[in-house]
């Protein structure tokens, strides 16, 4: 029996140095230690033993026990060890790869502008209003000194909703709806928001665009306060060294109205192509606001006075950053977009 014992040691020491994984080193314990394992028939079978054998039997069948389950534990240890290092080594970060760049987006130019202008008029103490896109003919029109069958209606071509319903063609509602919740208060705000028209899409026209609505009334408010407001945003858009003009024009919601040029930032003012040779390039339409719309709306034109003005943003955009074509800002395409990169604010 001593004999098998040690057969048994040597051949369960084999088997644990042999194993090559975690899996195999269990196999072996269950075989030799496990409850149907050799070792342990060989205690259940002590019983047969003589007295005198028994104490010395046990002994050995117990070292031998010890010494296999301490060569299981010891190859188990260095066993994790080396599984842990494999993992370690396949894990490994090479520091010296080039790093992957995460890809940024940034604003569109379109928002650029409008949020330039806005905190051009927030530092100037305007708050910025809202209104609706699908408006009401009374507020894009009638309350604007434009009925019903008025002619220069044709001037904006309108997308009807139902006979009293409309998109919006400009944004000069939301002056009609500001006088109206103010009851008679003075006003300053200015309001950016999508218009749309019946317009042909081509370089230039986009049947929706983004206007941004200006709107100051209060006492004494003159065309040289417009003036100096529109000289402030000019320089601020295209330059300090940036003059405007103002030319006649026709509003029927303004009187005067004007046409407003700020001069060329390419030539100067000399003539160019972006000017067409003229020197000036055209931004936005405004005037002082017409007695009709004020008393419409409930305010005395007698005692208070405003103006108004209405800017095209895209029209900014393309003279601010050299756009050939309006287009280019609704069709998300990314190597436009990614020109107007953060870094170059
Ligand atoms: C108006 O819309 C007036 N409401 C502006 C105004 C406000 C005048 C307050 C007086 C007082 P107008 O139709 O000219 O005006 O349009 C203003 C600007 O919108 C134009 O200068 C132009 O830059 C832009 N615009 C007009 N039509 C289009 C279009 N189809 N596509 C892109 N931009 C356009």
């Amino acid at each position: 029996m001593e004999q098998q014992l040690k057969q048994l040691e040597q051949e369960a020491l084999a088997k644990i140095e042999a194993a090559s994984n975690l899996k195999e080193l269990n196999d072996v314990r269950v075989a030799y230690l496990g409850k149907k394992g050799p070792i342990t028939d060989l205690l259940k079978g002590m019983g047969k033993l003589s007295p005198e054998e028994r104490p010395k039997m046990g002994a050995l069948v117990n070292t031998v026990r010890e010494n296999v389950t301490n060569q299981l534990e010891a190859r188990i240890t260095i066993l994790e060890e080396q599984a842990i290092q494999e993992q370690l080594e396949k894990e490994s970060i090479d520091v010296t790869l080039p790093g992957r760049k995460i890809r940024t987006g940034n604003r569109h130019p379109l928002t650029r502008v409008i949020e330039e202008i806005e905190d051009l008029f927030l530092s100037m103490g305007y708050e910025i209003a809202e209104g609706p896109e699908v408006e009401k003919d009374y507020y894009n029109f009638e309350a604007l000194n434009l009925p019903k069958g008025h002619p220069a209606r044709d001037m904006q071509d309108t997308f009807y909703i139902t006979e009293e319903t409309l998109l919006r063609t400009h944004t000069s509602p939301v002056q009609a709806r500001t006088m109206e919740a103010k009851k008679g208060e003075p006003i300053r705000i200015i309001c950016p928001g999508k218009v749309f028209r019946r317009d042909n899409d081509d370089a230039t026209h986009s049947h929706q665009f983004m206007q941004i609505e200006g709107l100051v009334i209060g006492e004494n408010i003159r065309m040289s306060d417009l003036k100096g407001t529109l000289d402030a945003l000019a320089k601020r858009m295209f330059g300090e060294e940036r003059e405007i003009r103002l030319r006649p024009s026709f509003f029927p919601f303004t009187e005067p109205s004007v046409e407003v040029d700020v001069s060329c930032h390419k030539c100067g003012g000399t003539g160019c192509n972006v000017c067409k040779q003229t020197g000036w390039i055209e931004i936005l339409g405004a005037g002082m606001v017409h007695p009709n719309v004020l008393e419409m709306a409930g305010y005395d034109s007698k005692k208070l006075s405003g103006f108004a003005f209405g800017i095209g943003a895209e029209r900014i955009a393309m003279l601010k950053y050299g756009v050939d074509d309006i287009r280019h800002f609704y069709t998300n395409d990314i190597r436009f977009l990614s020109q107007f990169h953060r870094t170059e604010e």
